[in-house]
């Protein structure tokens, strides 16, 4: 059948508010106990939480019960499923459809107590985000959107925000969010960092240089922002479907555009790898293609 995507949107948004609510309540514990310890999974700077296995927990079992026919992969129970989907049999009664979950993106900043924290829940079916929710229960801000149905800040403020919708001109007046990651050796750490240099200010650019750098520390978040215009670009390599899923469709229903591993160009060429590839490149609006300095961005 055909997906209710009005209603996977009021039933995602719920789960997300009290998925954040177990955030909340979870930092409150730790916060409040001697022996709240982090665990280290791929390496001593990728970390995961006794909260992060609890929502995601919660998360999955609400899931199962309201919609039992639909796949999962979640961050910390992720065990290799693959996220490209099968044919999928539209019409038909058995539409394969994917959830894909982060229940705490920017778990270090919940460590830490640095409020860019949020849960991150989108839905794809053959492989695109058709229903994501972002919500950041410490700043109580809730980013939603449908396929086809707009994305929204809180429910009401339709995203871009008045006035952010128009394509960015140049790199040059661009505030522009990078992540180191957790992938820290060589030869991943100084191709980032070379990369953050070319956006600081760089020869290559022509001289150039982007208005500044920011790092929330969550993918989401980063794409969130950049849908509702306080970001003009994002740029990372590292993240997993469950980092971006959600945010895709965010940002792609507040006129934004992301562009995936495939390195497809700015004329708006299908990225179909837009899920697995893990290296991204969110923008707000579509840069005029003979911004250079965007092109050589982009193909990095
Ligand atoms: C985090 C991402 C962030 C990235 C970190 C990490 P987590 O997700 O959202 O953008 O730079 O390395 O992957 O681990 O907090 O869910």
């Amino acid at each position: 059948a055909q997906l209710d995507l009005d209603s996977i949107l009021e039933f995602t948004i719920n789960l997300a508010l009290e998925a954040g609510e177990m955030i909340r309540a979870g930092q409150q514990k730790r916060f409040a106990s001697e022996s709240s310890n982090e665990d280290e999974k791929v390496n001593s700077v990728d970390l995961v939480t006794e909260v992060d296995k609890a929502v995601e927990a919660f998360i999955t079992k609400k899931i199962k019960e309201t919609y039992p026919d639909h796949q999962f992969i979640g961050e910390e129970t992720f065990k290799g499923e693959k996220v490209t989907d099968e044919p999928t049999w539209i019409g038909k009664s058995h539409q394969p459809s994917k959830c894909l979950t982060n229940p705490i993106d920017g778990t270090t900043n919940f460590i830490h107590g640095f409020p860019c924290v949020a849960t991150s829940i989108g839905l794809a079916v053959g492989g695109k985000p058709v229903v994501g929710v972002i919500y950041n229960p410490f700043l109580d801000q809730l980013y939603s959107a449908a396929k086809g149905k707009g994305a929204y800040l809180n429910r009401k403020t339709k995203l871009p925000i008045t006035g952010k919708g128009k394509p960015l001109q140049s790199l040059g007046h661009a505030l522009i969010a990078i992540e180191y990651g957790s992938s820290r050796s060589a030869p991943a750490l100084p191709s980032k960092v070379k990369t953050f240099q070319t956006l600081a200010a760089s020869p290559e650019l022509g001289g150039k240089m982007c208005h500044s750098l920011r790092s929330m520390g969550s993918a989401a978040l980063n794409i969130a922002t950049v849908a509702s215009g306080g970001l003009d670009m994002y740029w990372e390599v590292g993240c997993w479907a469950w980092d971006v899923c959600a945010g895709i469709c965010i940002l792609e229903e507040a006129g934004g555009v992301m562009f995936g591993s495939k390195g497809s160009s700015l004329s708006g060429e299908v990225d179909s790898d837009l899920l697995t590839g893990r290296k991204y490149l969110a923008m707000r609006g579509i840069a005029p293609t003979s911004d250079e300095s965007t092109l050589q961005v982009q193909q990095r």
